[in-house]
């Protein structure tokens, strides 16, 4: 089942890290949609993924996820 989720990520520091990270995400088989803010610091993905392999996907961009939600 797809879902909306948000998760917190540490490390972004500019648009080319939230870049990397949108497209690590948005190329992950199960992710339909992926917005990432480095300002925030946050992605909101669509997916139908467990936070695991979100974290997994974060993580093999370089990236490390901190959290869920607000
Ligand atoms: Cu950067």
């Amino acid at each position: 089942m797809e879902q909306k989720e948000l998760y917190r990520i540490e490390g972004m520091k500019c648009g080319g890290c939230s870049g990397t990270v949108q497209t690590a995400l948005l190329q992950s088989d199960g992710v339909s949609e992926a917005e990432v803010s480095h300002e925030k610091g946050i992605a909101e993905v669509t997916h139908s993924l467990t936070d695991e392999e979100i974290a997994q996907i974060v993580e093999k961009a370089g990236y490390h996820v901190a959290g869920k939600g607000r």
